[in-house]
């Protein structure tokens, strides 16, 4: 019997729970340690080419359409007008590419700390990293923490496309910076930041949706499936001013939208708000 050699890659990040997750490696495209974080790119057999940041599974060619349509979709198809749109984090470009799907948007910028994802992304994940030469794209490389900071009412839309809770991502997740993300969007602003698992990480979203109530005054959340994440899915906070994610949601938008896609339609945005007892229990007093 011919004997076919293995090479697997796991995840080592364990953020909440004792749990793992392989690849199987049919090729490892590149390394570098940029100045904020280890950047690996490898072809897996099972979910094409993949993005690793630090130890962590970040995208695949596979199954992203179930992250990045939901996190620019969902925010997009309930603002009346996302003119001006931010992406903060998202290097390899597949928030960016969906965003310009949206034919209103007259601006896009990109704020990603790690210049050295963009480009290795530009390099090896071209299906992803596509729109980063549209006439509408600014690319800033600076801390996405301090950028919205020094920026008020700046926007209509900002989606924060980013890792974990740990090493350059982790300001991402405190009080301040949804404040300033609240600052920075104009007066009926949405922005959809990247929020974990129910199944995995529930104290993270407790304490996002206190942050979320606190300042925005339509709070919600919502999930999709993505199985090279932990538990094969995750969510999103929807952090509104003004805008009620199935009452303002503007199906005819989605609807015309769906030829050029893959996972998200109008009953997914519908259905993606909807959340089982255990973490709606959680989030009483809160969301609920
Ligand atoms: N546990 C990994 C979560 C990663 C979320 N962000 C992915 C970036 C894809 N653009």
């Amino acid at each position: 019997m011919p004997f076919e050699s293995s090479i697997w890659i796991e995840e080592l990040y364990e953020m909440e729970h004792g749990r793992t997750m392989k690849l199987k490696v049919a090729d490892k495209l590149a390394t570098y340690d940029s100045k904020f974080q280890r950047i690996e790119i490898y072809d897996t057999k099972a979910f094409g080419k993949m993005l690793v940041l630090d130890g962590v599974f970040m995208t695949t060619e596979v199954d992203e359409m179930g992250y990045h349509e939901m996190l620019v979709h969902v925010p997009m198809c309930v603002h009346p007008n996302p003119r001006r749109v931010l992406v903060i984090g998202g290097g390899d470009g597949g928030t960016l590419r969906e965003v310009l799907k949206h034919k209103e948007v007259e601006k896009a910028d990109i704020c990603e700390i790690d210049g050295d994802v963009i480009r290795l992304c530009r390099e090896y994940m071209p299906a992803l990293s596509c729109s980063f030469d549209d006439p509408r794209v600014t690319i800033y490389t600076e801390d996405g923490a301090k950028f919205i900071a020094e920026r008020k009412k700046a926007y209509d839309v900002i989606l924060v496309d980013s890792s974990d809770p740990i090493g350059p991502a982790a300001v991402l997740f405190s009080e301040e910076f949804y404040k300033n993300l609240s600052e920075c969007l104009d007066d009926d602003g949405i922005a959809s930041t990247q929020s974990e698992s129910i199944f995995y990480h529930p104290n993270v979203i407790v304490t996002l949706a206190q942050y979320n109530k606190k300042f925005f005054k339509v709070p919600s959340y919502y999930y999709t499936m993505v199985p090279t994440y932990p538990s094969g899915m995750i969510g999103f906070s929807f952090c509104s001013k003004k805008y009620h994610p199935i009452n303002d949601f503007k199906e005819e938008k989605a609807k015309a939208l769906v030829k050029q896609l893959r996972y998200y339609n109008p009953d997914i945005h519908k259905g993606a708000f909807a959340l089982p007892q255990f973490i709606r229990t959680k989030l009483e007093g809160i969301l609920y």
